[in-house]
């Protein structure tokens, strides 16, 4: 006798704008304020599941339109959800600026984001449901916590915006600065590897702030990442400097050959985040060896199942998994959290922006412990919605029409007028 399952009576999108302090990148700066969508499913045994992924309006507008295809769904069609709009793919040419951060940008890479937190709210709702946690849907827990690394930046103490949104974080533009950063993290929650983002400053300063990382956390596993910005002369001296400094180098040159011949000359693992981020990249990637750590967002994945068929792959042919983040709240912390928990052989520390995040829309926040975040085991994500606080970003959202997209080019030119988005290779 088969059992019906609660469907999808209603989708609820909600575009919010969350603090972010001035992180400094490739690209240029964070703005104050950045977009997020919170999705919420509601269906007809008054469970509700919560969602979250990218909030610039092209996935609004994707999320908006795919929405709609929900409604009547059962619970348990997790896969036909992940399938929704699933058809020709299309570069993308009017992306938002930072999308330069996440590799090239398509149709299905939108449409995967958006159908990623889709998913993830209906797992939520069955979990809900079912009274169990969304790591049982997925097979089951192999740990009962998920290590996050402490994630460096250099930064500006304040963004140049009159009454922009401040932050508890100083300034850090030199290695004493990235090393102030990282004891800081240590105190806010015991993380015990770092990754500082890259392509800021000429590499052999960024390098001078991986060797003072190296010797105030000695035995620390650490990265760096310059999201592509390095030429292949500039690598190939960045990897020689830090062989047996660096756990592995993130996304050092932006091509996949240059990758490859990196990888082949100095041995140095390298992981990425922009050139495999879609399932139809990773095979040229793992043909010419140019990948060994393939950093998994269930955002660009399509989902939680997507996650543990790239885990499968990735095992399949030796390479490593981890967890990338991109700015984002507790929803998508839990989602991460929970199927990083059902991975077995996740064998490096994940990425997460959370800790420079300091508002949320859930009743309570995440907490670090020996950097690791307990995997929740009430049903569901585990996690719980505080709608004045998703009511407060949400009227920020309506109120600062100037913050629709991520843009990390034109917050820079606030404070420089003449700055432009660097020209590939940066250094
Ligand atoms: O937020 O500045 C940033 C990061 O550079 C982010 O956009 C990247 O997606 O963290 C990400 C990465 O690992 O490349
Ligand atoms: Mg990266």
């Amino acid at each position: 006798m088969s059992v019906a399952l609660p469907s999808i009576t209603g989708v609820r999108l909600t575009p919010i704008l969350i603090a972010d302090p001035p992180l400094l990148n490739l690209s240029g700066v964070h703005q104050p304020y950045t977009p997020r969508l919170i999705v919420e499913v509601l269906t007809s045994a008054g469970v509700i599941g919560l969602g979250e992924t990218y909030g610039d309006a092209v996935y609004l507008e994707r999320a908006a339109a795919l929405s709609r295809e929900l409604i009547g769904m059962s619970i348990g069609a997790v896969n036909a959800v992940a399938g929704l709009g699933r058809g020709a793919d299309a570069l993308l040419n009017d992306a938002p600026a930072a999308s330069g951060l996440r590799g090239v940008l398509t149709t299905d890479k939108v449409r995967s984001s958006v159908v990623s937190a889709f998913e993830v709210a209906v797992f939520d709702a069955l979990g809900r449901h079912l009274g169990v946690p969304v790591h049982t849907l997925l097979g089951g827990a192999v740990r009962d916590r998920v290590e996050y690394s402490g994630y460096l930046f250099y930064k500006w103490a304040e963004h140049p915006v009159e009454g922009a949104s401040s932050d508890d974080w100083d300034a850090a533009l030199d290695p004493a600065g990235i090393v102030a950063q990282a004891r800081k993290f240590l105190a806010y929650g015991g993380f015990r590897s770092f990754k500082l983002k890259g392509g800021v400053l000429p590499p052999e300063q960024e390098i001078a702030a991986i060797r003072a990382l190296a010797a105030e956390f000695p035995g620390a596993p650490l990265r760096l990442d310059p999201n592509g910005g390095w030429s292949m002369r500039t690598a190939l001296q960045v990897a020689e400097e830090l062989a047996g400094t660096i756990e592995y180098l993130e996304d050092p040159t932006a091509g996949l050959d240059d990758l490859a011949e990196l990888h082949r000359r100095t041995a140095i693992p390298l992981a990425t985040n922009m050139i495999v981020t879609c399932f139809d990249e990773i095979r040229p990637a793992f043909d010419r060896d140019a990948v060994q750590i393939v950093l998994s967002d269930h955002h660009f994945w399509g989902g939680l199942l997507a996650t543990r068929d790239l885990a499968a792959i990735c095992r399949t042919y030796g390479r490593g998994l981890s967890i990338h983040s991109n700015t984002h709240l507790g929803i998508s912390l839990a989602a991460m959290t929970q199927v990083a928990a059902t991975v077995p052989d996740l064998d490096y520390a994940c990425d997460t922006h959370y800790p420079w995040q300091s508002e949320d829309v859930l009743t309570e926040r995440f907490r670090f412990t020996d950097g690791c975040v307990a995997v929740p085991d009430a049903p569901g994500l585990g996690v719980d919605l505080d709608r004045a606080a998703m009511a407060r970003l949400h009227e920020r959202w309506k109120a600062l029409p100037e913050y629709r997209n991520r843009d990390d080019v034109a917050a820079m030119r606030r404070a420089d007028p003449a700055y432009r988005a660097p020209a590939a290779p940066k250094f």
